[in-house]
């Protein structure tokens, strides 16, 4: 038997009684502290045990209730970590495995110290329900440094893990050297081998030409997005293509120079779609599509670190197009007043999102005032109060799904009121998985290929939105 370690610190915060509100055009959210205390919160991430897991930069894991802020320590690799406060490397990524119930593993990367480097490793963790045990290497001795490690990691639609990478401050040399995996996105199977669909299937190596991704998110159509950091200009936003060359470091943003158009014509370089000079340090993405805040929906929420001087602090909010493909967003010129910028007036690092899957509340964590970041910090969120949840229309029959659970398909019928009106539906892990207009009263959905799990279907009609909840085996 192996000897199971585990750790359980409790602490008990309570709820903050100031009651913030944010506008968003006709929605008020109203702000809240779930924690406070934190050192430097790096990732946050919606379980799908419906708990926010958060990684630690100095390396630890908390798993933390998303209402009363009450969390366990999960993790503890501190010892191993090469982290003392300033620079950038630490605990940084974190995903959960796509079917959490049946196969509960977690995802980390990690920075560690070979010799007098710094490296950086992908692993699993299996989470035994009080702590994260059986540590399992994916991907070892990866480059690391005291600045760019990147480590954004998500799960992909098609059940991969992608991976951002830094080129570890080498000024890109690694970026555009594809035998190296730093400058780059990494696709990885979940059992840590090459995808043999890869661009090369010798090698993880998906995108390259990246000076330091920290921001990744899935999009409508599964369009895979990415945020990277700029050098003083061109902070990007990304959309992620097999095989692509991002440009870094002969081409920095958009091909607008001579010398970079030059080069783009030459090396087919994939040009952002939208960058912000001069950079404001773009870091964790979310893709929201919820009915409890409408203005929002279809965008990418941006959490952004405010660059070296600490100037430009906020969470941007990036409106995409109905295919995905373009993008537009107010917050371009860095004015602290415009429609798409929020949080400013916290003066704290934006470092990382998530959102609760069922009631569309955003939950940001803060990462201290100054480069590279400082304690304490808060998780804070933000709740449309108004926003009728799921639980209290699932009596509705505005909407109706059977046979429930199923396997091969699901109908669904839509009273007639409801005509008109779009659906979406959204697996519990918070994924987009359909969306589309309401044009009949009932429709089948073929779920055959849809992962086992639960999911809920969304209806938005002028006589308001409607949820139901049904589960694929
Ligand atoms: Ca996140
Ligand atoms: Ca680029
Ligand atoms: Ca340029």
């Amino acid at each position: 038997m192996k000897k199971i370690v585990y750790f359980c610190l409790c602490v008990f915060i309570s709820a903050s009684s100031f009651a913030q509100t944010w506008q968003v055009g006709n929605t008020t959210l109203t702000e809240s502290d779930l924690v406070t205390g934190l050192s430097l919160p790096w990732e946050i991430l919606w379980g799908q045990d419906d708990m926010i897991w958060s990684t630690l930069r100095g390396g630890k894991v908390l798993r933390i209730n998303p209402n009363t802020g009450t969390y366990t320590q999960v993790l503890d690799k501190s010892s191993v970590i090469p982290y003392n406060g300033g620079s950038e490397p630490g605990m940084l990524g974190m995903c959960m495995h796509p079917d959490f119930p049946s196969t509960p593993l977690v995802y980390i990367v990690y920075n560690y110290t070979q010799g007098n480097s710094i490296k950086e490793r992908l692993v699993s963790f299996e989470w035994n329900g009080t702590a994260l045990v059986n540590e399992t290497t994916l991907i070892d001795a990866i480059g690391g440094n005291s600045i760019h490690n990147g480590s954004r990691i998500i799960i992909t639609p098609d059940n991969k893990i992608l991976m951002t990478t830094g080129d570890k401050g080498d000024q890109g040399v690694s970026s555009q050297n594809i035998t190296s995996l730093n400058g780059k996105t990494l696709r990885v199977n979940l059992d840590g081998s090459i995808p043999s669909d890869n661009p090369d299937p010798s090698t993880y190596v998906w995108s390259f030409g990246h000076r330091n991704g920290q921001g990744l998110c899935v999009g409508p159509n599964g369009i895979i997005y990415e945020s990277e950091h700029g050098q003083n200009n061109s902070d990007e936003l990304n959309i992620i293509e097999p095989g692509r060359n991002y440009g870094w470091p002969t081409v920095e943003g958009a091909c607008n120079t001579t010398a970079e158009i030059n080069y783009c014509n030459a090396n087919n370089v994939k040009e952002p779609l939208l960058e912000w000079s001069p950079c404001r340090a773009v870091n964790g993405l979310e893709y929201y599509n919820h009915p409890a805040i409408p203005e929002w929906n279809n965008c990418i929420l941006m959490a952004v670190l405010g660059g070296l001087n600490a100037s430009y602090e906020r969470m941007t909010v990036i409106h995409l197009s109905a295919d995905g493909l373009t993008a537009t967003t107010a917050d371009m010129s860095g004015s602290s007043t415009n429609s798409d910028a929020f949080f400013q007036s916290f003066n704290k690092r934006l470092r990382d999102l998530c959102v609760n899957p069922h009631d569309g509340s955003l939950y940001v964590a803060l990462n201290g005032a100054q480069y590279p970041g400082s304690g304490p910090n808060i998780i804070k969120k933000f709740k449309n109060e108004a926003w009728v949840g799921v639980e209290s229309i699932e009596t509705s029959e505005n909407v109706m799904v059977y046979p429930n659970p199923t396997a091969n398909a699901l109908n669904v019928k839509f009273s007639a009121n409801q005509l008109g009106g779009t659906f979406q539906v959204y697996s519990f892990t918070g994924s987009l998985v359909r969306e589309g207009k309401i044009n009949a009263t009932s429709m089948t959905l073929d779920v055959q290929n849809w992962d086992a799990g639960s999911y809920f279907i969304v209806s938005n009609a002028t006589v308001g939105t409607t949820s139901k909840t049904f589960v694929i085996q």
